[in-house]
C-alpha cells in the first residue's frame, strides 16, 4: 500500500496521474536538455503549475557555468504543456530581489492575466506569489517570459516554451522544443552582460552550445515537429541539412496546407515561434543549426585583425620576444583552431568543438544533430551513423 502511494505521490509529481502517458491525446514534447513542467489537477478541473523566479547556476556545455536568471531553477524554463481547453491555473513566486511579472506570449486570455508589469497588473515584487489563471483557447506553441525589467531578466534566461496540443492532433512520433537564444559572457567571467545590444558571443540552444547541445534522435519514418522559438535579441535561420521541411505554425496560428511552402531554413525572429514538420525518411547523422556564419561558434573574438592570407613569419619572432610561447594563427583560415587545444581564460568554451566519426566537427553554439536510424528499440543515443558502403567522400588518387 505504501509503495502505491509513494507511486501515485511520484507520479503527481510528474503530471502523469490519471493520464498514462500511452493514453494522452498527444505525443508529449521533448525539450532537449531542458523538462516539461510537472502539474496537478485542482479539485475544479484546473491544470495546477508553480513556478519560482530565482537566480541559478547554469551549464552553457562542459567547462562553462554562467550565473543565470531562472524558472524553477533552469533555462530555460519547463515547458508547459496543455490541451486547447485546459483551464490554467499558475502561481509565479518571486524569488529575485526585484519585481518581475510572467507575459504569456501569443495567449489570447483576459487582459489583467497578460502579466505586464505595471500595465495590466501590479509588479510580483521580491517574496509575493502571484497566481494567473485563464483558460487555454487555441492551441500552438507560446511562449512565457519575464514582462518586469525584460532586458536584464530576460537577458540572463527567464524564458519557456507554453505548448498547447490541439485536441484532435496529428501526433508526432517526436515532438521537440528548441528555444534560441544568444548571450555575452566575458571570457574569463560568469555573468551574461545584458546590457550587450549587439556582439554576442554566446549562441545556444535550451541555454546550451554545442557540444553540450543534446542530439534528436529519431526512427526512420518518424512523424518529426520541431517547435523554435525566440526572445532574444537577433533573428535565426535554422537549417536542417537532408531534408526539406514545412512551416506549419506559428504563435499566431496554423497555417493552411495551402500556404506551407517547402524549406530547408526558418527563420525565427525575436518574439517569434515558428512550427517545422518532416517524415524522416533519410537515415543519417543530419546537422541542424543557426545558418549566421558567428551562431555556430562559442565565444570568440570578433575584433581580432583579418590576418588571411598574410604571411606572419617575421612578425612572429619579434612578437615572441614581447609575448613568449605566441602563434600567429588565422593566415590559412581557422580550421586549425580545432587542432590546437589552446587553453582559453577560465570558464570560456573553445570556439570550435565536438567531435564526429571523421574527426573534429569546427562547430560550437546553435548546432545539434538530427541523428535518424532505422530499427531503433529505443530513442538513447544511437552512437554513429553506419554509412552504407561507398556512400562516403574521401580522398582519391587524382592520378589513376
Ligand atoms: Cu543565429
Amino acid at each position: 500500500m505504501f509503495r502505491m502511494l509513494f507511486l501515485i505521490a511520484v507520479l503527481s509529481l510528474i503530471g502523469v496521474v490519471g493520464v498514462r502517458a500511452e493514453n494522452l491525446p498527444y505525443t508529449p514534447v521533448l525539450t532537449p536538455n531542458g523538462s516539461t513542467m510537472p502539474w496537478v489537477w485542482d479539485k475544479d478541473g484546473a491544470k495546477v503549475f508553480h513556478i519560482s523566479v530565482g537566480k541559478c547556476k547554469h551549464e552553457i556545455s562542459k567547462g562553462m557555468i554562467i550565473n543565470a536568471w531562472c524558472y524553477n531553477g533552469q533555462t530555460p524554463g519547463p515547458t508547459i504543456e496543455v490541451v486547447e481547453g485546459d483551464l490554467l491555473r499558475i502561481y509565479v513566486k518571486n524569488e529575485l530581489e526585484e519585481g518581475t511579472a510572467v507575459h504569456w506570449h501569443g495567449v489570447f486570455l483576459p487582459n489583467g492575466m497578460d502579466g505586464v508589469s505595471g500595465l495590466t497588473q501590479k509588479s510580483i515584487e521580491p517574496g509575493q506569489t502571484f497566481k494567473y489563471e485563464f483558460r487555454m483557447k487555441q492551441h500552438g506553441t507560446f511562449m512565457y517570459h519575464s514582462h518586469g525589467d525584460e532586458m536584464v531578466q530576460m537577458g540572463l534566461g527567464t524564458m519557456g516554451f507554453l505548448i498547447s496540443h490541439a485536441k484532435n492532433e496529428i501526433k508526432a512520433d517526436r515532438d521537440f522544443a528548441i528555444f534560441l537564444n544568444e548571450w555575452f559572457v566575458e571570457p574569463g567571467t560568469k555573468t551574461p552582460n545584458p546590457n550587450i545590444m549587439t556582439d554576442f558571443n554566446i549562441f545556444t540552444f535550451n541555454s546550451r552550445a554545442f557540444p553540450g547541445t543534446a542530439p534528436l534522435v529519431v526512427k526512420t519514418g518518424d512523424r518529426v515537429r520541431i517547435r523554435i522559438g525566440n526572445v532574444g535579441q537577433e533573428s535565426h535561420p535554422i537549417h536542417l541539412h537532408g531534408y526539406a521541411f514545412k512551416t506549419v505554425a506559428t504563435d499566431g496560428g496554423d497555417i493552411p496546407p495551402s500556404a506551407q511552402v517547402p524549406d530547408t531554413t526558418v527563420v525565427v525572429f525575436p518574439g517569434q515561434t515558428r512550427t517545422v514538420e518532416f517524415v524522416a525518411d533519410a537515415p543519417g547523422d543530419w546537422a541542424f543549426h543557426c545558418h549566421r556564419r558567428h551562431h555556430p561558434m562559442n565565444a570568440m573574438g570578433h575584433d581580432t585583425a583579418n590576418v588571411l592570407g598574410v604571411n606572419q613569419d617575421s612578425v612572429k619572432d619579434v612578437v615572441r620576444k614581447l609575448v613568449p610561447g605566441y602563434m600567429p594563427m588565422g593566415e590559412n583560415g581557422m580550421d586549425e583552431m580545432n587542432y590546437m587545444g589552446m587553453k582559453g581564460p577560465e570558464n570560456t568554451l573553445p570556439m570550435m568543438g565536438g567531435q564526429g566519426q571523421f574527426g573534429p566537427t569546427g562547430m560550437g553554439g546553435m548546432f545539434t544533430v538530427l541523428m535518424v536510424r532505422d530499427n531503433l528499440k529505443d530513442y538513447d543515443h544511437p552512437g554513429d551513423y553506419p554509412h552504407p558502403k561507398g556512400t562516403v567522400a574521401d580522398v582519391v588518387d587524382e592520378s589513376k
